[in-house]
């Protein structure tokens, strides 16, 4: 911290909007928070930030937040909107704790949830708010933003290796051909590889020699890469047809893996039927293409893969994944210089007890469901779950989230979640989700807490380890998440594990950890926050995770997702032979305006996104007589939305493309975004039983088939 004669002060902190966690220095001024910039002196962001990043300060000042408990008051005209009243942290509390006592007396324990949105990824001390509320509240109902992004991740790890938390990277210094699955790192920054500033990276690959090949919908950075332009939510059946010419040309190759590893034959197996030339319809490539796509990768000395969000949410999140683990494994490119191999971690891992069995699987209502890491839900049975007759969830606290608008389901969902008795938001707005609840609370954002960057440990290209102190003083009344549930734990009359009074969790929860680095809070806070941790790079890497066991390529629980995954081909199949002139496929496209559905209410970005427009191919919009800024109609079973069109030749015709985070037409917590207009895509969404992947609850939202007409027509 430097000071200086008119109380202006700089604090290096890092941003936690998304897994780059860029190094930043805030300007702080009489205590307040008033500018960001760069770290231009941090040891591996090295003053890289987007806009983003630099607007997070305007997310904190923004005059919309929620800085005071807010509690719904309905009008007395049951057609006029809620009104909202600021209340007292105390009476807040007290209600809350009220409501839910009378919830759990009727309905038992298991009628409360608790969802945990993204934001929660990138704060190290919510684990400390769940420790006090999780168990006081005694329910195993627990949804998080993970069955939306990166949960079939969790369950292939798990299975396969015996940890969520092996997620190999790509060796990018050495790599001779790099694969990038259903990214977008110019916009999003990716997940689970945290590289700063993404794109320059890439740019020095190509200029190495690097072959990058994006496999997307969306020629991704044609000046970068090539693309495989595959129809969405095909990539189970390339990556299978892959290892399918694979196995029957060069054979299989395990590498450092020889010996140690169990039911490559089911891989071998489940692969057999599908030939480049029998999935090249479905994928939309051809047959000769994929060939030689999979000999190029089993030829270079070092071939890796990065596979993100465009592969996790299709309708097979977990098989293509797994299909990936197998590619990467059986090219002998797992944990070989310059393929994929799992980046180092500030803290030792702790291998964790894994079923890998059917047994770890459970019966409901809604079909078989297993639960990623043993707790979360997936969030597409929320609507069950708040319906369900014999235990309904009539109670639900959501952390920094926003479901009414981040999952599929549209109005279903709404109106579910409008019937609960008791929905609680802790939140930095009243978002979408909170405007339909009884409380909102006001937590800190990022400046008003310390922090540690635990969430990109294990997935950074250059490992660290950073701490931030707290920036500035809290706005408003707003609170730290696991204060508010030791808070509220007491005012249920229970006892917290942790005392709110306290300065500070990060030394219990995390010193024993940072330990064996010979780290710990304090001594990161005396060496400026910053700690760059010794990468050895591929060659034991798994071991060095603790994970010393078998590979295990086919373990039980994975059996029925495979089986599946040949039924799925089957229709697949008959819906490219049956598909009429109007059926498009929509696909996932993130902006750089916002983060999801939270950085709306700010002024600007609307370039990219005003009112969140349809975008396809000009072919298609010829075809159906649109023309930009035409209106059309985006239709399936479940939902009728119009939008306003725009085109990009980078997109594969067929494939239409829209941004989720927009809907927000009663949110009257965030006016600008609610004069923003725009439609939930989510509403197009499956919902319920047949919407999530057994294994991993991830959820369906992309590839989602949809009619598209001009509107009138
Ligand atoms: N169609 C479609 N749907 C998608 C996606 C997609 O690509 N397409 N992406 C999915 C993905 S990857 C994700 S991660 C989810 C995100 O889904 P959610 O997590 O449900 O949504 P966010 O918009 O990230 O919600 C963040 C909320 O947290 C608040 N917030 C920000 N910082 C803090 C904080 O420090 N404390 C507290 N208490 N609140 C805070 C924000 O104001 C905002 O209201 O959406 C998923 N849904
Ligand atoms: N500016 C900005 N940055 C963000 C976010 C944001 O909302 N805005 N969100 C943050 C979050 S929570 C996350 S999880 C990360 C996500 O980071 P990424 O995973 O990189 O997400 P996207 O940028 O949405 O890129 C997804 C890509 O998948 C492609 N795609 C869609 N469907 C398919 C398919 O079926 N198969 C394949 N192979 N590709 C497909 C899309 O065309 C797109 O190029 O970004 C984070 N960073
Ligand atoms: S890239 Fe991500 S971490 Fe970096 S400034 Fe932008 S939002 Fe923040
Ligand atoms: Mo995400």
């Amino acid at each position: 911290m430097t000071h200086t004669a008119t109380s202006v002060e700089t604090v290096n902190t890092f941003c936690r909007l998304c897994e780059a966690g860029c190094g930043m220095v805030a300007t702080v001024d009489g205590g307040r928070l008033v500018q960001v910039r760069a770290d231009w002196d941090h040891p591996v962001t090295h003053g890289f930030a987007c806009k983003n990043g630099l607007r997070a300060v305007d997310v904190h000042l923004d005059p919309d937040r929620v800085l005071h408990p807010q509690q719904r008051v309905d009008a007395a005209d049951a057609a006029a909107d809620p009104t909202w009243a600021d209340v007292s942290w105390d009476d807040a509390l007290a209600g809350i704790a009220a409501r839910l006592q009378e919830i759990v007396a009727e309905h038992g324990p298991r009628s409360v949830g608790i969802f945990l949105g993204n934001p929660n990824a990138f704060n190290a001390t919510v684990g400390a708010a769940l420790m006090s509320l999780a168990p006081a509240l005694g329910t195993d109902r627990l949804f998080s933003s993970a069955t939306q992004d990166c949960s079939n991740k969790y369950a292939v790890s798990e299975l396969v290796y015996g940890s969520m938390s092996a997620q190999p990277i790509p060796d990018l210094d050495r790599t001779e051909l790099l694969m990038l699955i259903g990214t977008n790192p110019r916009v999003s920054k990716s997940s689970y590889m945290s590289v700063p500033d993404p794109i320059a990276a890439l740019r020095e690959l190509r200029d190495r020699g690097t072959r990058v090949i994006f496999v997307d919908p969306l020629d991704v950075e044609p000046d970068i890469g090539e693309c495989v332009q595959l129809r969405p939510d095909s990539d189970p059946y390339l990556l299978a047809a892959m290892l399918h010419e694979i196995h029957a040309t060069v054979g299989f190759r395990l590498g450092e893996f020889e010996g140690r590893v169990d039911g490559l034959d089911e891989v071998a197996a489940f692969v057999a039927p599908y030939s480049p030339e029998v999935v090249a319809d479905v994928v939309g490539i051809p047959a000769e293409r994929i060939r030689q796509l999979a000999h190029d990768f089993a030829a270079a000395d070092g071939a890796s893969i990065h596979a993100s969000t465009g592969l996790n949410m299709g309708r097979q999140g977990a098989l293509a994944y797994w299909l990936v683990q197998m590619l990467l494994l059986c090219t002998g490119n797992l944990d070989r210089p310059g393929g994929s191999f799992f980046a180092a971690r500030a803290f030792p891992h702790t291998p964790p007890t894994v079923d890998r069995t059917d047994a770890s699987f459970e019966e409901t209502r809604w079909g078989r469901l297993r639960r990623p890491i043993g707790t979360m839900l997936p969030a597409a049975l929320i609507p069950e779950l708040i319906e369900d007759p014999d235990e309904p969830m009539r109670a639900l606290f959501v952390f920094a989230g926003n479901p009414a608008l981040t999952v599929g389901g549209g109005d279903r969902l709404t109106d579910a979640l409008g019937s609960l008795d008791l929905l609680v938001s802790v939140d930095l707005y009243r978002n979408a989700t909170g405007e339909l609840g009884h409380y909102v609370l006001p937590a800190t954002d990022q400046f008003e807490r310390e922090d540690l960057n635990t969430f990109v440990q294990g997935v950074q290209r250059t490992p660290f380890v950073q701490w931030t102190p707290k920036v500035c003083e809290p706005e408003g009344e707003a609170r730290e998440e696991w204060r508010i549930c030791a808070d509220l734990v007491r005012a249920m009359g229970k006892d917290a594990a942790l005392d709110s009074a306290m300065q500070s969790v990060l030394p219990l929860m995390y010193d024993g950890a940072l330990a064996p680095r010979g780290l710990s809070i304090d001594a990161l806070r005396d060496a400026g926050g910053v700690a760059t941790l010794h990468e050895p790079g591929p060659g034991g890497s798994l071991d060095r995770l603790g994970l010393t066991g078998t590979i295990e390529c086919a373990p039980e629980a994975l059996h029925s997702t495979i089986a599946r995954g040949h039924a799925r081909f089957a229709e697949l199949q008959a819906a490219v032979a049956t598909e009429p002139d109007t059926r498009f496929s929509m696909i996932t496209r993130r902006t750089l305006g916002s983060i999801n559905t939270w950085m709306l209410n700010l002024p600007g970005g609307e370039e990219d996104g005003a009112g969140n427009p349809l975008w396809m191919h000009p072919d298609d919009g010829a075809r159906l007589g649109l023309v930009a800024g035409a209106v059309a109609t985006i239709r399936n079973e479940r939902a009728t939305l119009v939008a306003p069109v725009r085109f990009d030749p980078r997109l594969r015709p067929g494939v239409v493309a829209m941004t989720h985070g927009f809907g927000n037409v009663s949110t009257t917590g965030m006016p600008r975004a609610q004069r923003r207009g725009g439609v939930n895509v989510n509403a197009l969404a499956p919902s319920g039983p047949d919407a999530f992947d057994p294994v991993s609850g991830m959820q369906q939202i992309t590839g989602i088939l949809v009619d598209v007409t001009a509107a009138g027509s």
